[in-house]
């Protein structure tokens, strides 16, 4: 059988047996009853890592970042939040669907948006306008290439949220590799923002699954959009194994995926026809730019699949790649290989 590198995404990685073994033997109840034993012990071991009151356990990204939205705003009210963050992008449009409210999107730096840039478009208290409620940032962020938000500026944003009355949210999706990647310990991510949904079918290579943290008032409001959304799941504690199990065997070896990456990111930055600044790639994904007019990211893609190789278009002059747990050192040397062969 050919085996495929698959680079499309760390969302494509499969429980490990060891992982399917832990699955398999996980104590269960019904968590819509409250009374799934290992939901429970995923939801306080995340919420005691970020340093938060609760947690609550979701099906996937997109439900963590949506209930934390509704549970925040009002129909009319807005969310500030970069250019190119998922929840701009890629969400369906789920914001102005399930809550009703409006994204003001910022241009923000490969992601990272500025107190300063934030600041200038608050809303002032004036019926024609919208009411700005909630500050939404990404880290890593995805499109800006897997780039760590700084912590400092996550503070100056939190502060400029107090000083506001609004909330600050995070996109935590692969807030596991900012972590990683920069030393910092996931409590003073916690530290500077209301909220956080962070994902377990990433990096971390659950199959199912990501956990919102914050204060337990706002995470009992989470809970009852989760229910409305359809997502009080029962014996969960099989998914919510896969997750504990995740986070404490597949957590600390994010480093040799952001090694890859940056090998990668290395040797292809020596090739003629792509475009990338191995400065720029700080953790997992490595997105190169293309020259469209000769060859689009559509058919870079189909070409490196005729080699077994798997990647994705990402945008009109972007290809991505994303190392994770199912990457070794030799699949880079062989993808490094077919890109010089290519
Ligand atoms: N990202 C996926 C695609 O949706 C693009 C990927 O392959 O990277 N926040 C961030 C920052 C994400 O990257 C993703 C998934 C999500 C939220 C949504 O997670 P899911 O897919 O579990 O809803």
């Amino acid at each position: 059988m050919i085996q495929l590198i698959d680079l499309r995404s760390d969302t494509l990685t499969k429980p490990t047996e060891e992982m399917r073994a832990v699955m398999a033997r996980a104590e269960v109840g019904d968590d819509v009853f409250g009374e799934d034993p290992t939901v429970n012990r995923l939801q306080e071991k995340v919420a005691v890592l970020f340093g938060k009151e609760a947690a609550l356990f979701v099906a996937s990204g997109t439900m963590g970042n949506q209930v934390c939205l509704n549970a925040y705003t009002q129909p009319g009210d807005e969310v500030i939040c970069d250019y190119n963050s998922h929840i701009f992008n890629y969400e369906g449009g789920a914001p102005a669907v399930l809550s009703g409210v409006q994204l003001h999107p910022i241009p923000g730096k490969r992601g990272i948006i500025d107190a300063s840039q934030i600041e200038a478009v608050i809303r002032p208290a004036d019926h024609h306008y919208a009411h700005s409620k909630l500050i939404a940032i990404e880290n890593t962020h995805n499109r800006g290439g897997g780039a760590i938000f700084p912590l400092q500026k996550m503070q100056d944003i939190y502060k400029l949220a107090q000083k506001h009355r609004l909330k600050v949210h995070l996109d935590g999706a692969r807030i596991w590799h900012a972590a990683i990647a920069t030393g910092t310990p996931l409590s003073k991510y916690g530290k500077c923002v209301d909220s956080i949904s962070v994902c377990l079918s990433k990096g971390l290579g659950a199959p199912v699954g990501s956990v919102v943290v914050g204060s337990a008032d706002f995470i009992d409001r989470a809970h009852r959009y989760r229910k409305i959304y359809g997502g009080g799941m029962r014996q969960a504690g099989i998914l919510a194994a896969a997750g504990i199990y995740a986070i404490d065997h597949h957590y600390q070896r994010l480093a040799d995926d952001h090694r890859r990456a940056k090998q990668l990111a290395d040797e292809l930055s020596r090739l003629p026809g792509i475009e990338i600044d191995p400065a720029e790639v700080e953790t997992n994904l490595v997105i190169f730019k293309v020259d469209v007019a000769k060859r689009s990211p559509g058919n870079w893609c189909r070409l490196m699949k005729e080699e077994d190789i798997l990647m994705l278009p990402f945008g009109y002059d972007r290809v991505r790649m994303v190392t994770h747990l199912h990457i070794t050192d030799h699949d880079i040397d062989v993808v490094t290989d077919r890109f010089k062969k290519m």
